[in-house]
């Protein structure tokens, strides 16, 4: 009788567990995080290399992966937290070709730099499913699909809310940008798209677009910066809601007001729920909604490539925008 590679694996992982004495400690920077220690043979092993923790979204993103690779659910999962380094990815995919795991899941923390080990995985025959961040175009041949958000389309709607707001408004509109992580699909899409539509309006100004790597820490360093080389700041524009919090407080701390009838208009996005409050009492004007909600629809695409049906290329999962107007109806259920 042909034993089941997960079989296999099963006796490895319980191997590697006794020798390393894993058990069931919390992993470290490039570690495996293990779940159940136990794998009874013919469940799906799936090995997920996660960017980092740097926001609330990518907790609320690992929360969902979480929830539905369980053994329960008919799934080994092993989890790995990269800590916002592309070593760490690269270390946690090796080891999971290593242990011959049925599916690689990962989100790229760039697009590019994975030649190498994507190659490796493809030799050991193990399908990779992108979630989340994109890679580049050249990599096509290298995963199976990829699942995630418009992140051009996100950017686009950024825009096209603004141009609305600011109605037939012909003064000069100052802009800051504060940017997502370098070489992060999210980051490049959403300020592509922003940036397409700022094309079309003359009297838009975007004086500079600065770096915040997607943190809090970042996102107030470099708004406190802005504000400092900027003084008549009329928009931001942070591309996630930890740098907004940042932001805010260096505005704060600069004596300005924001949001509805304030002084600097700020379009934030992911939409987590602490971001949702702030629209909702009018100190941010919008938020773009970025769905971490991707666990569901990851399982799905694994479903149906076990039962070798025929399966897309990218899968968008929904999201909308969110305005004080309207976002109340939507906080209560915020899970995240
Ligand atoms: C978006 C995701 C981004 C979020 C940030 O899909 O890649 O990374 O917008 C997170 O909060 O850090």
């Amino acid at each position: 009788m042909k034993i089941r590679r997960r079989n296999i694996i099963g006796l490895l992982l319980s191997l590697m567990l006794l020798l390393c004495g894993c058990g069931e400690e919390q992993g470290t920077t490039g570690a495996i995080d293990h779940k159940t220690p136990v794998n009874d043979g013919g469940t799906i092993v799936v090995g997920v290399s996660q960017v980092g923790s740097e926001s609330v979204w990518r907790s609320a993103n690992s929360k969902s992966v979480q929830e539905v690779f369980t053994k329960e659910n008919g799934y080994y999962l092993i989890f790995d937290n990269a800590r916002q380094k592309q070593e760490n990815q690269v270390k946690a995919i090796r080891n999971f070709i290593s242990l011959q795991v049925d599916y690689i899941v990962f989100s790229p923390i760039t697009e590019d730099g994975w030649e190498t080990v994507l190659k490796e995985a493809k030799d050991a025959g193990i399908p990779v499913i992108l979630m989340d961040r994109k890679l580049e175009n050249k990599y096509d041949g290298l995963y199976t699909t990829w699942v995630g958000s418009d992140f051009y389309g996100e950017g686009v709607k950024a825009g096209r809310w603004l141009e609305d707001y600011l109605g037939d408004k012909t003064e000069q509109v100052n802009m800051v940008v504060l940017k997502g992580t370098k070489g992060a699909s999210s980051m490049i899409g959403r300020t592509k798209g922003f940036q397409d539509v700022a094309k079309e309006h003359s009297n838009w100004k975007i004086l500079e677009e600065a770096d915040a790597d997607y943190t809090t820490a970042k996102g107030e360093e470099e708004m406190e910066r802005l504000l400092k080389t900027y003084p008549d700041i009329d928009v931001l524009v942070s591309q996630n809601d930890d740098m907004t919090f940042g932001a805010l407080k260096a505005i704060s701390a600069a004596g300005k007001s924001t949001g509805v009838g304030g002084e600097i208009t700020v379009i934030s996005f992911d939409a987590v729920k602490r971001a949702l409050e702030l629209v909702e009492k009018g100190v941010i004007n919008l938020d773009v909604e970025c769905n971490p909600n991707q666990g569901e629809k990851l399982a799905e695409v694994i479903t149906r490539l076990e039962k070798k049906q025929n399966i897309e290329k990218a899968y968008y999962v929904d999201e909308m925008i969110f305005t004080p107007e309207k976002v109340g109806l939507y906080i209560k259920d915020r899970t995240y």
